[in-house]
Formats: C-alpha cells, structure tokens, sequence
C-alpha cells in the first residue's frame, strides 16, 4: 500500500533560486536523490512515519518528512529538519490536543542547546533586567517562584511555519504544517517584572538574549517587542510547560511566551531583557529576517530592505488534525473532521469544510478557546458517498474581516503561511 501510494504521489523535481548550501533544503534535496536510487518504498517504509506526505494534496517537491533521521529524546516522532541546530516538527494529526503535550511541541533552534540546560540545572542562572529602567534587577529562579503566577494555555507558531508550501521555494527550515503548539505554560507576567524594574517614559521595546551559543560566526539570537506588547497580561516569563520544569529543547529553565506573535518573540534559555529607547536592531530584527513586504510582491522577487516591516502578530489560520492524511474510509461512512483555529491578536469566527475543493463549504461547530491567545477546536462531520480521491480542506475566518487565502500569497522568506489546509482522503480503495 505505502508503495503504492509513493508512486501515485511522486514528487516532482524543484528549481529553488534561493537556496544556499547549508540550509538543509538542499540537503532534503540531495538526500531524496538518494531515496530515488535505494529504491522509494524500501526507504520511505524504513524511515517510518511518512502518512503524512500527501498533506496539502500530492506533493509537488521533495519535503523534509522524507529526511526523518534518528529520534530526539523527549520528541518521539518529531520529523527533523535539521541536526545542527536541532529543527522539527509534528505532523497535523499528532497535534490533535487542545493543550499540546511537551513531547509534541515543535522544536526551533538557531544555536546550540546551553549545556544548563541539558544538565536542567538552575544553579547560577539569573535574568537580567537593564536599559530604560529605574532599577536594574538581577532575579534568580527562586526570585521569580515567588512573585505571583499565572498558568495559560498559549500559542507559539514559527513565523516559518507552513513555508514548505511557498512557491517558489523559500530557502530556511521547509516547515509544513507542524511549527506550532498550543502548551500551558506557568510563569510571571513580564509586566510584573517590568513594574518591578520601574519603565523610564523613555522605554519603547524590549531586547531578549538567551544562554544559547550561536553556530558558526552568527551573531547571538536576538528579537525584541514593543512595549505595548510586553505590557499584555498574556505575555510571560514562563519556568513551567504543562506543571513540568521547562524541557531542555523549549527553553530551560525560563523562556519568554509572547503569545499571538511569530515564534521568534518567544526567547529561550533567557538571561536578558534590555529595555529599550528604540526599536530592536539587531540582525534577527534587520533586513529581510523575520521581516516582510509593506506592500504584496510577485512570487519570486524581493523589495528594498527599506520596503521590508517586522513581522508581528500570526494571522488567520486553521489546521486538521483528524483525520490524518491519507487515511482510507469507506463509501457512505460518517468522517469525523476535527482541527484548531487561531486568528493571532484576533478572534475566530468561523471555519468551514470543504471536500470539493472549494466548491461548496460547511460551517464547522467552533468550540471557545481556553484563554485568549489558545487555540479555538473546531468539529465537523463530513460523508463521501462514492470511491475516489478526496481532499477535505479548512478554511478558518476572522472577527476582523480576514480568511485564510486559497493560495499561499508569497513573500521572499516564507513568513506567516497560512494557506488553506488540504487533506487527502481515499474512498472505497
Ligand atoms: N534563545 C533562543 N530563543 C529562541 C530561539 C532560538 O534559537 N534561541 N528560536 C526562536 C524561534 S524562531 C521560535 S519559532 C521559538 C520556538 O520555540 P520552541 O522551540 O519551544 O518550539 O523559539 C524562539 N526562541
Ligand atoms: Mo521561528
């Protein structure tokens, strides 16, 4: 069957104008050349955890799930992208929780995992509270532990996530579907520690390091957020994921949770917050990372660095979690579709169903989520009375007017995909 099902999908050949030589991609690329000469079902049956290839219809390019290496401990069927720095991702129907487990939260590194945290051992770490403030704060854990907690469930999505699905191709981690989770973090509000340090009216963003050694000659990963945001009671500094101490892959042992907004926000392994009396410059902040086009621009082109906004907050977006790709039913029987919502700052409004490609939509049962910045769980039901090949698409709405596109709108790095999630079924085979 899984032979079967290879050949039916069989990808084509990618032409990616962008990709350099160490990104991985070309990496995917030259492994599955390889794949291609060992024989494709041998290899794919070896390599396990494939029933996903087909998500978002037949593939039209070699995708990282044909590259699952090795298992990383605490993240049993994590499809990797990447080693060195460990990237990876769950596929759509191992995301079906409304709270993610931490054994299936995404993985996104730009460096080294600090060796304190491989060791969970908090002795000696203290964050850093300094800049535009009346008093500079050294916390250590204990400090934090008993300042006033809060405990949420909240998102975090790489602002990467979905851009496997670019066209063309966008060089970085081929992200599908999977970049994302919904885990319930314990933690202080930022606001409380910023209150603490007393903002200077001179304050106006925030500046976040971690403990995590860059790779190679690249400057220490660096983002920022703007006050305003820091400010938002849902924005924390979080030493707990779902009652645990933090794994040592999402932060240990203190990360920052900036719910709503691209993944990047969210600082791992944190020492340090510089309070800032301008916008963030650092590299991550600067010319085309984590930045995209003020206005839209033709597939494959890039405006002026001057052109280019920072990416903020997630947009409009829905995922199926259930049933999992390429999962066979038979003609006539109930399908139970189920799958979440998220809409960044906004809300949800609706989400609908389609198994004709778009052609007719039903609305789904939308269920509230558990807090603000918590993913929505929408249900339908959905029944194929004759064989075939079928493909039952989500398409989430707005309060603000917005739905998710048809077809992925392009920008030169692959940010905030959201394009509508297909996934294929089989009737009666
Ligand atoms: N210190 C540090 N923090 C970081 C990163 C990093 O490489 N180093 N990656 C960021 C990115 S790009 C994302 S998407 C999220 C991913 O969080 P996770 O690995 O817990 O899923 O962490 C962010 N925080
Ligand atoms: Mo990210």
């Amino acid at each position: 069957m899984r032979e079967e099902r290879y050949e039916k999908f069989n990808p084509e050949d990618v032409h990616d104008p962008h990709a350099s030589k160490d990104d991985g991609f070309q990496a995917a690329l030259s492994r599955r050349k390889w794949l291609g000469l060992m024989g494709a079902g041998g290899a794919l049956a070896a390599l396990g955890g494939f029933d996903t290839l087909g998500s978002d219809g037949p593939r039209r390019r070699a995708s990282s799930q044909e590259v699952q290496q090795a298992e990383v401990p605490g993240k049993p069927g994590m499809i990797i992208h990447n080693s060195r720095p460990i990237n990876g991702e769950f596929p759509p129907h191992l995301l079906a929780d409304d709270v993610t487990p931490s054994s299936r939260h995404f993985v996104r590194n730009n460096g080294q995992v600090p060796e304190r945290a491989r060791n969970q051992d908090p002795q000696g770490w203290t964050l850093t509270i300094d800049g535009e403030v009346d008093r500079t704060l050294e916390l250590t854990l204990a400090d934090l532990k008993r300042m006033p907690s809060v405990t949420m469930a909240l998102m975090i999505e790489c602002g990467g996530n979905g851009r496997g699905l670019f066209d063309p191709a966008v060089r970085g981690n081929q992200w599908r579907r999977g970049a994302v989770g919904c885990s319930e973090w314990t933690g202080v509000r930022l606001r409380d520690v910023l209150q603490q340090a007393g903002l200077k009216p001179s304050a106006i963003y925030t500046a976040h390091y971690g403990e995590d050694a860059p790779l190679g000659a690249a400057a220490p990963f660096s983002r920022g957020i703007p006050i305003d945001k820091a400010m938002n009671e849902n924005t924390i500094i979080a030493y707990q994921m779902n009652g645990a101490d933090l794994p040592a892959l999402n932060g240990y042992p203190v990360r920052l949770v900036v719910p709503g907004w691209i993944g990047s926000c969210s600082q791992k392994w944190l020492t340090r917050i510089w309070v800032r009396d301008v916008v963030h410059d650092s590299d991550k902040m600067s010319g085309y990372s984590y930045r995209v086009p003020a206005y839209p621009v033709a597939p494959g082109t890039r405006p002026p660095e001057s052109d280019m906004l920072i990416a903020t907050s997630w947009v409009i977006k829905s995922l199926i979690n259930t049933p999992a790709a390429e999962s066979h039913f038979a003609a006539g029987e109930e399908i139970g579709v189920i799958g979440h919502a998220w809409a960044g700052e906004n809300q949800v409004s609706r989400v609908l169903v389609s198994t004709d490609h778009g052609m007719s939509w039903n609305e789904a049962e939308l269920s509230p989520p558990a807090n603000k910045y918590a993913w929505y769980r929408w249900e339908s039901r959905v029944v194929l009375p004759g064989k075939g090949y079928y493909e039952i698409w989500a398409r989430a709405f707005d309060d603000v007017g917005s739905a998710q596109p048809l077809i992925q709108p392009w920008n030169p790095r692959g940010y905030l995909g959201n394009v509508v999630h297909r996934v294929p079924v089989l009737i009666g085979f």
